[in-house]
């Protein structure tokens, strides 16, 4: 017996300091009106490494939320003058989804529907007081962990695998968001369709795996160049990328795309014993009115048809 509860001891404790750790960059919101009971549970989460910040009120968290804009997790009591929990998680729920903010209720009330009310208005736990400690921290841990998978597979569904660039879904998804934000505030945008040049050729001749070799260079080249800026580069699927340039006219995109195209070209590939290089053509249109946003890539796909019919190894607009 003593064997097994040392066991159960120790690995009690792996676990502890293993979420301890994943806990540490997470901030949590404790609200409550009384504060001793604010402290008790500030010090619990803080013991948990988590990073904490305090309410007194409905109205000083939902202000807390905005200045602090890393809260995460919402802990919340009931009972409280002006805004009771329930209110708060209602408003809470209002700006952030379940799947970007947990909010955890928590009461000594004996109404033994309060925890229902709580998650009808989207509270995502709810804890009646008094509480043992450890239920309090699993129950925060687990919701911790559900948003960590859920930051993971957002990242997944908006990667490319090959390249680790933005994909498909994810251009298609924010580049509309990115062009209404630019043209409310009257800022030209630009899209480009950039194709590596006879890649099939490539293919043919060095294997597909090559082939990856190289589009992985290429990706890497193009993050490297439009890093930190605010234009969208992803990759639309085979030896095809996008770039939404904001802040850019069609003459300035298409400027810019001319020195990307120059520095690909000049691009080596290490490959088993060769030094490869590609050539690659785009087309460029401006973002002028408010049509959808595939007639725009559309605009942008013909454009580079013309740079292939000319020759490739150039940009058209
Ligand atoms: P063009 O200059 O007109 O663009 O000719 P191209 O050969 O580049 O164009 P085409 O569309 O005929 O061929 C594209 C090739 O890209 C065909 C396909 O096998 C290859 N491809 C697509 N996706 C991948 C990939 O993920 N890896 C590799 N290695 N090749 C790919
Ligand atoms: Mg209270
Ligand atoms: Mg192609
Ligand atoms: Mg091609």
């Amino acid at each position: 017996y003593v064997l097994k509860d040392n066991e159960f001891a120790l690995d009690n404790l792996v676990s502890t300091v293993r979420r301890a750790i994943s806990n540490r960059g997470t901030r949590v919101l404790v609200v409550d009106d009384l504060p001793s009971a604010r402290r008790v549970l500030v010090e619990l989460l803080e013991a948990q490494q988590f990073k904490v910040a305090e309410a007194g009120t409905g109205v000083e968290a939902l202000a807390a939320l905005d200045e602090y804009g890393d809260i995460e997790v919402v802990v919340t009591d009931h009972h409280m003058p002006d805004m009771d929990g329930y209110e708060l998680t209602r408003r809470i729920r209002h700006r952030y989804g379940s799947d970007r903010m947990r909010v955890v209720g928590i009461s000594s009330s004996n109404d033994r529907l309060l925890s229902a009310m709580f998650l009808k208005a989207g509270a995502s736990d709810f804890i009646y007081r008094p509480f043992v400690a450890e239920e309090l921290q699993c129950r925060i841990a687990h919701n911790v962990e559900t948003l960590m998978q859920l930051k993971q597979l957002r990242a997944a569904a908006a990667s490319d695998y090959l390249t680790g660039l933005y994909n498909r879904r994810y251009f298609y998804d924010h580049g509309p968001r990115i062009v209404n934000e630019c043209l409310r505030h009257h800022r030209p945008t630009s899209v480009a369709i950039l194709d590596i040049d006879h890649f099939k050729h490539l293919n043919d001749t060095y294997g597909h795996e090559i082939g990856d070799q190289v589009l992985k260079a290429v990706a890497g080249r193009l993050h490297s160049l439009f890093e930190g800026s605010e234009n969208l580069l992803s990759r639309l699927g085979g030896e095809e990328f996008a770039i939404l340039f904001t802040e850019m006219d069609s003459r300035a995109a298409t400027a810019l795309c001319d020195e990307v195209r120059v520095n690909l070209a000049n691009l080596k590939v290490n490959a088993d014993d060769e030094e490869l290089s590609v050539t690659v053509s785009i087309g460029v249109a401006e973002i002028a009115g408010h049509e959808a946003f595939e007639n725009y890539l559309n605009a942008a796909d013909q454009f580079l048809y013309m740079a292939k019919h000319k020759g490739r190894n150039q940009v058209y607009s």
